[in-house]
């Protein structure tokens, strides 16, 4: 049997450890026909691959490249070139097998990124289909002609992946758990489930239509709740997270997903992220609740009625605040992300957006505020920054990475607005410091200890922030 050393280069672990669910699934799909180890970069230190790739002496080395960098404007992480240092180079010196990329950070940016690592193939987008065939191809030596795999000589790729007229997905269940050690994630991190891919909404300078398609692929409720339940019984009490781009579009799949895992009846926390106005209804919030929810993120970006028109969000003001109340009601721990710059964004934009902020969300919630949008090929706000002739299009954008702020506003002014903001409410915190230092950490966690706290961690942050503002710690 031939053998698969797939790598995961993801180092990250803010704001908590993600474990490789990518890779969870390819290795159950090529397991059938290959001899697969995962290495995880997460808990793994990068210098223990070369003895690793030595002892196994894998016939291919895939590599998964999730995160390019961080989003933040300022002083931004750029993960790549610790990529190609910390595993790319080593993995070159000890090894000749051909060597694959693939994974979501590389699909956003294929060509670059092959001209910059020395791979030797690079899958775009989803994998489960197009990575079997190429090892397959290998193996018999066969002529490399399947969609989404390019090599260093490839010039263009349509990387909008948008299959048509299929309506289910159809994947194993990930048992990440069987593909790597879990233990360390047991402690802050979540078990990864993704209930369906694509995405149809049209938010101007989002990657996951791109990514993952325009129209919703789904799978069975009773698959999503039986895999939630297997892994339950083999972790006991833990976090289940979806990963989909919005949890409850289309709203019957997800309240369909809610009811199977009640049927359950298990003991377990979940969280999501992608909460979508549009389709928050209090029907879906009961059934999120008795389904274990525990907490979720909200991202509607702007609560400005002219910058929800510009961002191309599907949702109204008024939508927004009665997802706001609904979400108030039910008692569901929120992290709200706003993200502001985007064109047509000035003063009274901003300000509109904060008299939301005050007005609805509860102040025991977290609001993320980030400055200028992360800009993207494959995207609407990619073409307006060309329009506007902020960058040529044979720019890549990918380092230095490029953000669009409007220039009705500028990056100063608003920067200035939203930190004057932050410094008055100790729930609204930028991006940028959004790491919370060492001693807070400690603090939450002491506290959270004495006092017994069972409240996502971000809240029990947000009392220690409080407690440090009052009394000028910070
Ligand atoms: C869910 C999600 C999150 C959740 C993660 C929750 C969790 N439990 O995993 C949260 C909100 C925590 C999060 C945080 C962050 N995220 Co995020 N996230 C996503 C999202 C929406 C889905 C990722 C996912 O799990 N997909 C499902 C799995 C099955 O797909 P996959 O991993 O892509 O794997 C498939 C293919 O890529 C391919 N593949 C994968 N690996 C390999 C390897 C080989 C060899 C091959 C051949 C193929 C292959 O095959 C797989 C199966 O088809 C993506 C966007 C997207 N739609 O992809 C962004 C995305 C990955 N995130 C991104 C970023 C930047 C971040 C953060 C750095 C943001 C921040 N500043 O905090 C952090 C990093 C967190 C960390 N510790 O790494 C960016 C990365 C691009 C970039 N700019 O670098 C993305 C692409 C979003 C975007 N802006 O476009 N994220």
């Amino acid at each position: 049997m031939r053998k698969v050393l797939l790598i995961n280069s993801n180092t990250e672990r803010f704001p908590y450890p993600v474990p490789p669910i990518g890779l969870s699934l390819l290795s159950t799909i090529i397991g059938k026909t290959y001899k697969v180890e995962i290495f995880d970069g997460v808990f793994r230190d990068a210098k223990e691959l070369p003895s690793v790739i030595k002892a196994f002496k894998p016939d291919y080395i895939g590599v998964s490249i999730r995160n390019i960098d961080d989003m933040v404007i300022d002083n931004p992480k750029f993960y790549l070139q610790k990529i190609v240092d910390d595993f790319i180079f080593p993995i070159r010196q000890c090894s000749s097998a051909p060597l694959i990329l693939g994974g979501s950070g590389f699909s956003i940016y294929p060509i670059e990124i092959m001209r910059m690592i020395d791979a030797d193939y690079g899958v775009v987008g989803e994998a489960e289909v197009s990575f079997l065939k190429l090892l397959n191809a290998l193996d018999i030596g066969a002529e490399i002609d399947i969609k989404g795999v390019i090599n260093k000589n490839t010039k263009s790729i349509d990387i909008t992946y948008s299959p048509k007229n299929i309506h289910t997905l159809e994947i194993p269940f990930a048992e990440i758990d069987h593909k790597i050690d879990f233990t360390p994630y047991l402690e802050r991190g979540v078990y990864s489930i993704q209930t369906k891919r694509g995405c149809y909404h049209k938010c101007i300078y989002c990657t996951y239509p791109v990514l993952e398609g325009k129209t919703y692929r789904m799978r069975e409720a009773v698959d999503i709740a039986n895999e939630i339940a297997e892994a339950h019984k083999r972790l006991g009490f833990i976090t289940f997270e979806f990963v989909d781009s919005t949890f409850n579009d289309p709203p019957q799949h997800a309240e369909n997903i809610c009811r199977e895992i009640i049927k359950k009846n298990i003991n377990i926390r979940l969280r999501t992220m992608g909460i979508n106005p549009a389709h928050a209804s209090a029907e879906l919030f009961d059934l999120m609740r008795k389904a274990g929810f525990a907490q979720v993120d909200s991202t509607p970006d702007s609560a400005s009625p002219k910058m929800l028109i510009n961002m191309k969000k599907n949702f109204s003001l008024e939508q927004l605040k009665k997802t706001a109340k609904l979400l108030r009601d039910f008692d569901m721990p929120t992290m709200w992300f706003f993200l502001f710059g985007g064109p047509g964004e000035d003063e009274k934009t901003v300000h509109e957006s904060f008299e939301f902020i005050s007005e609805h969300i509860s102040p025991l919630d977290m609001v993320h505020m980030t400055v200028g949008l992360r800009v993207y090929r494959g995207t609407e706000l990619y073409n307006v920054g060309l329009a506007e002739g902020r960058y040529q299009s044979t720019d890549s954008l990918l380092y230095p990475p490029y953000f669009y702020i409007s220039d009705a506003i500028k990056k100063e002014k608003l920067e200035e607005i939203l930190q004057s903001y932050s410094r008055k409410h100790f729930n609204c915190i930028l991006s940028s410091e959004s790491t919370p230092p060492p001693q807070m950490m400690k603090e939450a966690a002491e506290l959270r200890a004495n006092e017994k706290l069972s409240e996502p961690m971000f809240r029990t942050l947000l009392r220690i922030r409080k407690l440090w503002m009052e009394s000028g710690k910070m």
